[in-house]
């Protein structure tokens, strides 16, 4: 591969590579002092004592599961939430919350949430996950999404979020006694600006151009070592 042809390749994988900013991670559990998660009840979130599977799903990305108190296995349980007429009419057990910066707009990225008994979520303030109706209960939590169990999680699609300050708030209802809880985990990943875009693609453009002019350089000068040697 000639040099010229090398460098291109260099720069353009730069390019590439500089495009994909690092991810931002949305992770329960990883904030206790109350700063940018946390809750309505005493502020800032605590660790509780996890199910294992099938009864709570285990993190696979970094989330823990959290309360607003000690409320896991073999702890305190919160009084239950009333149902009239297939509707929850009492206010959440515990709202809580997370707050994020993109430095960029989101290409792509979401996260996965679960919570005993049942959560509904909203992303700045629009709800973008409801309660499941009516809401029924199964062997643990309720049935379908979001629930506590592994495939009762909801999915929530951050890919195209807008760059600046967000906040994810999750409502989450204590129904059926025993433990309380909630546990989410995903990521963002922002995609620089055009102009930050441009700017790098202009750098490596020079820097591919100036690769060309010290390759041409180099083999008129080796041609005439050539000629000489002859
Ligand atoms: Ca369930
Ligand atoms: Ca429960």
């Amino acid at each position: 591969m000639g040099a010229v042809r090398k460098f291109g390749l260099l720069a353009g994988l730069f390019v590439c590579g500089a495009a994909r900013a690092s991810p931002i991670l949305i992770l329960s559990g990883d904030d206790l002092t109350g700063a940018h998660e946390g809750n309505n009840r005493t502020g800032a979130n605590v660790l509780v004592n996890p199910y294992g599977p099938p009864i709570w799903a285990a993190p696979s990305r970094g989330g823990r599961w959290i309360s607003y108190d000690l409320t896991g296995v073999g702890q305190k349980s919160p009084g239950d939430s009333r149902i009239l007429d297939e509707e929850i009419i009492s206010p959440p057990t515990a709202v809580f919350f997370e707050r994020f910066f993109l430095p960029d707009a989101a290409g792509s990225g979401g996260i996965w949430v679960w919570a005993d008994d049942v959560a509904q979520v909203l992303l700045d303030g629009v709800r973008v996950f409801p309660f499941p109706r009516p809401p029924v209960r199964d062997m643990h939590c309720i049935v379908g999404s979001i629930g506590c169990q592994p495939g009762e999680e909801g999915f929530i699609d951050l890919s195209g979020l807008s760059g600046g300050e967000h906040t994810l708030e999750f409502r989450v209802h204590q129904l059926w006694g025993d433990t309380y809880g909630l546990m989410y985990e995903g990521s963002v990943e922002p995609i620089p600006e055009p102009a930050t875009f441009l700017l790098i693609a202009t750098g490596a453009a020079w820097a591919a151009a100036r690769a060309n002019q010290r390759h041409l350089v180099r083999r008129a000068t080796g041609g005439s070592k050539t000629e000489k040697a002859s």
